[in-house]
């Protein structure tokens, strides 16, 4: 029995490039090349942990190519499970975007809003599976004590979450807490980089998403597992995806010829699709500056000449603000404001958050996903309830 693993596939996001289509494009190319490969691979189904789509309420032309992939998957016979993420689970009273997906036929989903226990009928054999949807973290740790133990001899569990053992200071849960012993193999999601470990014994995975959504996410492979629960000793595969778009980083830029020398040591013409370029600008060595304003027009003729799709310059005082999240954020068009903000705030989610609103203007997709994102945050809501209050 063969499962490909897959999570965080975005379908919908153009992250970090903002309404481009070339961008968003390389998402749904990215989720065609996982399903190809389950196909070649003839896997017995595929494993879905959590933000399949970017957004809980996706535009038509995203359930399109989701459909579109996920029907070329059903049509070799190939099931698709997929459990929700904190992107494609649903607001309130409307339903997750998976439900669509599961009417249509192309998926079914595991779990959405509660974790679920299921006995799955596949191919080669019976599989249990404890699926576990995002939620906050005190709600898994409560889930995760009441948990069913599927009535199957050979079971598996899927979670969207951060396992304690990642470092984060944010994580939901421990594996030990999570009892990975009780089953064959761990699939998770939620982390956007590759990151797999073995823990009692038991495979412990996340295949990382297929496209970076943030230049900190980048690498130069982005894989998918495939684990073979066929025998005992449970055999992870990971195979390279090859649509993905790069995202490369120049750092320390202090001069136009520091740039131009940088730049010449990155081989554009070997890779595929043109990638997505940060410049971090370093310190000014001379009174006249960093060059910024050459570096610029030499970066608009790498756009023009499609070396390179987009590109983002980090101002220096941002980038000395190391461990911030809003050190990848800043948008070309308003360093200045952006870190004006963020040192007003001193609060790197409340700033990112606002310099959202501001950079948006009239785009009025971004502001109703912003409100949204207030609605269903309540931890952004009380900080900005705090913040206020403090005035
Ligand atoms: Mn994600």
């Amino acid at each position: 029995m063969r499962l490909l693993h897959v999570s965080d596939t975005h379908l919908g996001s153009s992250e970090p490039l903002r309404a481009s289509r070339a961008r968003e494009m390389d998402f749904y190319e990215v989720f065609e090349e996982v399903v190809d490969i389950a196909i070649r691979e003839r896997v017995d189904a595929v494993i879905h942990c959590g933000d399949l789509f970017d957004s809980p309420d996706p535009r038509p032309r995203v359930y399109y190519h989701a459909i579109k992939s996920l029907k070329k998957l059903a049509d070799a016979g190939i099931q698709f499970y997929v459990i929700a993420g904190q992107h494609d689970k649903h607001r309130r009273v409307d339903i997750s975007p998976l439900r669509i997906l599961e009417e249509v036929g192309v998926a079914r989903v595991l779990a959405v809003s509660r974790p679920e226990t299921h006995s799955l009928k596949l191919r080669s054999g019976e599989l249990g599976v404890v699926a576990i949807p995002y939620a906050e973290p005190d709600i898994v740790q409560k889930w995760v004590k009441e948990l069913k133990k599927p009535e199957v001899s050979r079971s598996i569990l899927m979670a969207h979450l951060l396992v304690k053992e990642l470092g984060f200071p944010w994580s939901h849960i421990s594996l030990l807490e999570l009892n990975v012993q009780d089953y064959a193999y761990i699939a998770l999601g939620d982390l956007h980089r590759r990151y797999d470990m073995i823990y009692r014994g038991v495979p412990v995975v996340y295949p990382g998403s297929p496209e970076a959504l943030k230049i900190d996410e980048r690498s130069d492979e982005r894989f998918i597992a495939i684990a073979d629960l066929s025998s005992r000793e449970v055999v992870v595969e990971w195979v390279k995806l090859s649509r993905f778009r790069k995202m490369m980083l120049i750092e320390n830029v202090g001069s136009l010829g520091e740039f131009s020398k940088a730049l010449s040591a990155l081989n554009f013409a070997s890779i595929d699709k043109p990638p997505i370029l940060y410049v971090e600008l370093g310190k000014p060595r001379d009174t006249h500056g960093t060059d910024e304003k050459n570096i610029k027009a030499k970066l608009d003729e790498l756009v023009r000449q499609e070396l390179i799709l987009e590109y983002r310059i980090i101002p220096p005082e941002v980038a000395a603000t190391e461990s911030t999240s809003l050190d990848v954020e800043v948008d070309v068009e308003s360093p200045v404001l952006s870190r004006v903000i963020y040192e007003v705030l001193r609060d790197p989610e409340v700033a990112e958050f606002v310099v959202k609103i501001l950079e948006s203007g009239e785009d009025v997709e971004v502001v109703k996903k912003i409100t949204q994102e207030v609605v269903d945050g309540g931890k952004l809501l009380s900080k900005l309830e705090k913040l206020v209050s403090r005035r």
